[in-house]
This record gives structure tokens, C-alpha cells and sequence, in this order.
């Protein structure tokens, strides 16, 4: 009886150490960074290559969101420390905004 319980307890304490690991996923690892600062994207322009994301990080006092061209993609607010990626998985030219401050623009060439 004694072992059971303790089979039990371990195969629990287990699980709960497996689902603890997927909870503290690691972020992705970012091949390219836009700053956000003093209400700017910096650099506004960037080239990538198709396959590669963007991450966007917002190192600015004041919450900015970052909107996609024709909504592509949309972040939450980001408060300062916080950060969104996006993959770019195909060619083209794309302009976003800070739909906060829409005259926050920024393009993100993918060759
Ligand atoms: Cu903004």
C-alpha cells in the first residue's frame, strides 16, 4: 500500500514537472530585432530573408502595437519590456504602423 502511494506521488510530481518545463518555453530565437523607442521603430526599414522573423521590442515608456499592413498581423499593446514576432515566410514588401500612433510606419523587405 505504502509503495503504491509513493508510486502515485511520483508519477503526479512527474507530470507536474513535465507541464512546468512546456509552461517555461524558452521565446523563440530572433534573427532580426526592431527597437521601439521615443515613438519610433528603429530601424524603420529592414531587409530579411523569407523564413526569418521579426521581433519587435518595445523599449519605450509608452505602449505601442504593432499592425500589419492590410492586418497581417496585429500585437497586443506592448508595455515597455514586452515584445511581438512575426515569421516572414514569403517575399514582398511589408509596411506596418503602430496602431496606436499611426504615424509610426515601418517596412520590412523579405527577398
Ligand atoms: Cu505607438
Amino acid at each position: 500500500m505504502n509503495k503504491w502511494i509513493i508510486f502515485v506521488t511520483f508519477v503526479v510530481m512527474s507530470f507536474g514537472f513535465v507541464s512546468g518545463c512546456t509552461q517555461q518555453q524558452t521565446p523563440p530565437i530572433s534573427t532580426n530585432t526592431i527597437t521601439i523607442k521615443n515613438s519610433a521603430f528603429i530601424p524603420s526599414n529592414i531587409t530579411i530573408t523569407a523564413g526569418q522573423n521579426v521581433t519587435w521590442l518595445n523599449e519605450d515608456s509608452i505602449p505601442h502595437q504593432v499592425k500589419g499592413e492590410n492586418g497581417l498581423f496585429l500585437s497586443d499593446a506592448l508595455n515597455n519590456g514586452q515584445s511581438f514576432t512575426y515569421w516572414f515566410n514569403t517575399t514582398g514588401t511589408y509596411n506596418y504602423i503602430c496602431n496606436i500612433h499611426p504615424f509610426m510606419k515601418g517596412t520590412i523587405i523579405v527577398k
